[in-house]
């Protein structure tokens, strides 16, 4: 069966007044995630091995693999972007007592916490990710990936959060403040109550 493009979990609008607008939402999951989508089902019809794999098996099986770039570009950014719609809400930046607590044991506190992220995201050269995961230690670690890289593939633990850091997430909004973005997004779009739920999930 084909992949699709999952529909988002809040209206269009609904991300507006904390700092992402519609236009953006409309570009970046109508056109950029459904772009992937299509990119990827075209990889799987022409290439058997691929058939009957779940999105996790593809992102993996094609990950570090050369001739297989492509496939896992596209795997990888659809994996991503699912995500990154549930990471934000529209009552989004608070943080429930559960993850703040282990935040505040893993990293000192939540300010710390979000410098951390902030300066991953600012730190990706070019087009990638930041993430907040759940390290194989039992750890939070923040870590950053480039284009369509993720956690899943690297290894690096159980993906809690995650930011696109790619421009066209926040050029709309921000033009080209990337740190302004991503200081906005921890403070109002993120989803702690979602990670919380990842958290508690293993
Ligand atoms: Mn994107």
């Amino acid at each position: 069966m084909a992949f699709e493009l999952p529909p988002l979990p809040y209206s269009k609008s609904a991300l507006a007044p904390n700092g992402m607008c519609e236009e953006t939402l409309d570009l970046h999951h109508g056109k950029h995630h459904q772009a992937y989508v299509t990119a990827l089902n075209g990889f799987v019809e022409k290439d058997p091995n691929l058939q009957g794999k779940s999105l996790e098996e593809i992102v993996q099986l094609s990950h570090g693999k050369p001739d297989m770039a492509p496939v896992f570009n596209n795997a990888g950014q659809h994996w991503n972007h699912i995500l990154f719609w549930q990471a934000m809400s529209p009552n989004g930046g608070k943080l429930p007592g559960t993850l703040e607590k282990k935040i505040t044991e893993d990293f000192g506190g939540t300010q710390q916490f979000k410098d951390a992220f902030k300066a991953a995201g600012v730190g990706q050269f070019g087009s990638g990710w930041a993430w907040l995961v759940l390290a194989p230690d039992g750890k939070l670690k923040i870590t950053k990936t480039p284009n369509g890289s993720n956690p899943l593939a690297t290894g690096e633990g159980r993906a809690l959060l995650g930011v696109d850091v790619w421009e066209h997430s926040y050029y709309l909004d921000f033009r080209n403040r990337r740190p302004d973005y991503l200081q906005n997004w921890l403070d109002k779009l993120a989803n702690y109550e979602w990670a919380e739920q990842q958290l508690n999930a293993g």
